[in-house]
């Protein structure tokens, strides 16, 4: 494996080795990570890379574009059919770029934009004041309650029409409920503002049909390509055609150069992968694995945020098992499972310490673990907490883990 890599640079072809190496023998619980197909990883790998293409089909700064031209506009019309959209832009680099060029589309540097809190679920983009999203516009924050921990649209209300934001941004990286895209429509018509949502957590299963789309509803849908669905590692803007020229023009030449092509072509392998039958029973598996694995750690005493999930993700609240984040976050790495400390709302400790763990199923879904395997994992998840101390019962969860693994292969044949 990696022949050519090593012919050149053996450190990194050491360390492209070492990486498949952890990612099939780690349970890979991070939210937002999945394993893309080989498809598409030889589509990143392809010829494309060397091709500058800045402008959009049929309308380059380069010559030369005739195949490049063909393959964006077929991720383009995959995007629309995929998403029930009008337009699409797959242009983006990330989902940051995605969010930048939604914003600086409808936005002047110093309006009012209105977001879910980063601790409370939301992102870095959706206005954070380290980010830029903080740093151009005037950034306000709506939270979820702290009843339900679940989003109460009727603050979110009362703040939007006393704010009077110009947009209203909806999405988030560790909101395990659905969205009620009718009372944002509804909030946001109220004020005239643009209504935003950054469904990158949960494209794949609004794609799979198991999670209600919010593109019937908003202005612009930004997303990322590689988290539930699946694909490369890139960015995605869907709108209504009204809303389509601003967008393209921000995106490039307002905030990019040459598109990353063979990114792009790797977006339309993904979105084909998308549409095949079995991609509409992968997304069905996140979601079912994923209440599994809710019901299960609660049987054993822990505390989801929300007390469960609709989607693909789990934000556990482990302050109650007498631990931090990012002691958990340690534990279960040293017993095979990977995850990432998260803030959970209202939380006491620092975003570098936090209270909880984000925990997510697409990877593993991927692997094909179902809800069986999901119950496994709850035990190894409490064991290693009532076991913090005994080494060899570590070692154990983590021969346990690594079984697992084993029982999934991961890339198999990829030597
Ligand atoms: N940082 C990503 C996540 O983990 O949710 C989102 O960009």
């Amino acid at each position: 494996m990696y022949d050519q890599v090593r012919q050149v640079d053996t450190e990194i072809a050491d360390i492209l080795e070492a990486e498949l190496g952890r990612q099939r023998n780690q349970l890979e619980m991070i939210a937002s990570e999945n394993f893309t197909s080989r498809a598409v990883m030889e589509t990143m790998g392809s010829t494309l890379t060397n091709k500058y293409a800045e402008g959009y089909p049929k309308k380059r700064y380069y010559g030369g574009c005739v195949h490049v031209d063909e393959a964006e506009m077929l991720a383009k019309r995959r995007a629309m059919a995929l998403f029930g959209a009008e337009r699409a832009n797959v242009q983006p680099h990330s989902g940051s770029t995605a969010n930048m060029t939604a914003y600086l589309a409808f936005l002047k540097p110093g309006d009012k934009i209105l977001g879910l809190s980063l601790s409370h679920g939301g992102h870095l983009t959706h206005g954070h004041p380290v980010n830029f999203s903080g740093l151009l516009f005037d950034a306000l924050h709506y939270e979820v309650s702290p009843d339900t921990e679940t989003i109460d649209y009727d603050k979110l209300r009362t703040q939007a029409l006393a704010e009077r934001p110009k947009m209203l941004v909806g999405g988030a990286s560790a909101y395990p409920r659905f969205w009620d895209y009718e009372k944002l429509r509804s909030i946001a018509d109220e004020i005239d503002a643009i209504l935003m949502f950054d469904m990158a957590h949960i494209a794949g299963l609004v794609a799979g049909g198991v999670h209600p789309s919010p593109v019937p509803f908003c202005d612009v849908v930004t997303s990322t390509t590689h988290k539930t669905l699946r694909g490369p590692r890139g960015g995605l803007v869907l709108s209504r055609k009204d809303k389509f020229k601003a967008i393209n023009k921000m995106n490039f030449p307002g905030i990019q150069g040459g598109p990353l092509m063979h990114v792009v072509a790797a977006k339309a392998v993904c979105f084909q992968e998308c549409m095949q039958g079995d991609f509409k029973l992968y997304a069905k598996s996140m979601v079912d694995n994923a209440k599994a694995l809710g019901d299960a750690l609660m049987e054993r005493g822990f505390h989801l945020v929300s007390g469960g999930t609709d989607n693909h993700l789990l934000l556990v609240n482990v302050a109650g098992k007498g631990l931090t984040g990012k002691a958990m976050e340690e534990l279960l790495e040293h017993v095979g499972i990977t995850c990432n400390k998260n803030t959970v709302p209202f939380d006491k400790e620092s975003p570098f310490v936090t209270s909880g763990v984000r925990l997510g199923t697409p990877a593993l879904t991927t692997r094909g673990m179902g809800v069986e395997e999901m119950g496994r994992i709850a035990h190894i998840i409490d064991s290693a907490v009532q076991n913090q101390e005994n080494q060899d019962k570590l070692d154990a969860l983590r021969a346990e883990a690594e079984d697992l693994c084993q029982s999934f292969p991961l890339y198999p044949g990829m030597a």
